[in-house]
């Protein structure tokens, strides 16, 4: 038995050895790109910050060859996390506001075309009718507005653990003096129901659900319901939901806008500052999306 065991720990150091050796040799002559597989790690299919890759992928020579991977939100984020651990080569599709910026040490390739355009804000949009029939949370829609930190406090807690709705009141009962701003001058509701509608991106969970606790503190009955990108959007549009909080113009969302401008009401910036791009973690020896290299 004794035996066995030296034998299998000096033959599973000799194989660590020969891996490191290999990975050594690899991650020397290797550029970055190819030891990602000239692969991006995406996100859900229908998001914004996925068009806006494909189309990176178009505008830049260095991409010629790359593959878009589809994924989840929260897979991406996984697998960003395990790469980091191990200090491996990774790439993924980012966006701001979110906790991995808090989390890691991460950059923004830079992208000299704009194909993912520059700065955006994160508008409200409602239903048509919407104002009329229910004016005092349509009252509140219109005048909710935060900053990056605050929507980050939020995806923090929950990115740690927490239950988004937990999250969500824990916030608003901290930022009193803030929510007020909001229900100045709104209509208490009477148990008049409210539906919202979202996508499970992270900057998302946390404003709908923030929304949900300041709508439902003022007397109304919020729903929250998430679907993808593309079902979000129309459902506003065909009058199936009330209001979203999460329309990243004028570039991510920017298609999904003009077509349905003329259903749906803007309600305007709730957030200004987001940004969405090809994120590394700063270990990573490339600036641009011009340091990449195209597969050969
Ligand atoms: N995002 C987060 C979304 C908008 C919010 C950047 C992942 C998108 O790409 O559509």
């Amino acid at each position: 038995m004794k035996k066995w065991k030296t034998l299998g720990a000096a033959a599973g150091l000799a194989l660590t050895l020969v891996a490191a050796g290999c990975g050594n040799d690899s991650s020397s002559s290797d550029s970055f790109s190819e030891q990602v597989d000239y692969t991006i790690t995406g996100i859900e299919a229908g998001a914004g910050v996925m068009s806006a890759t494909e189309r990176a992928i178009e505008d830049y020579d260095q991409l010629n060859g790359w593959t878009l991977q589809p994924s989840s939100s929260g897979a991406m984020a996984t697998t960003l996390g395990e790469a980091i651990k191990d200090e491996e080569p990774i790439i993924i599709t980012g966006w701001t506001p979110h906790w991995m910026f808090s989390k890691y040490d991460l950059k923004y390739l830079e992208d000299p075309k704009g194909s993912f355009g520059s700065e955006e804000t994160i508008n409200t949009m409602t239903r048509q009718g919407f104002a009329d029939d229910v004016p005092g949370a349509n009252t509140v829609l219109d005048q909710f507005n935060w900053s990056t930190d605050d929507m980050g406090e939020v995806m923090l807690e929950v990115s740690e653990g927490a239950d988004p709705a937990e999250a969500a009141r824990n916030w608003v009962d901290g930022h009193a003096d803030q929510v007020a701003e909001w229900t100045e001058g709104a209509e208490e509701g009477s148990g008049q129901e409210v539906s919202l509608a979202y996508v499970e991106w992270d900057s998302e969970v946390a404003s709908t659900n923030v929304m949900k606790v300041v709508l439902d503190d003022l007397g109304y009955n919020t729903s929250i319901t998430p679907l993808d990108n593309a079902v979000m959007w129309q459902s506003i549009a065909n009058g199936e939901a009330d209001a979203m909080v999460a329309a990243w113009l004028p570039t991510t969302h920017g298609e999904l806008y003009e077509q349905y401008k003329d259903q749906v009401v803007d309600l305007g910036p709730n957030l200004e500052g987001a940004k969405t791009g090809l994120v590394v973690p700063n270990y990573v020896d490339a600036d641009s999306i011009e340091d990449l290299k195209p597969k050969e």
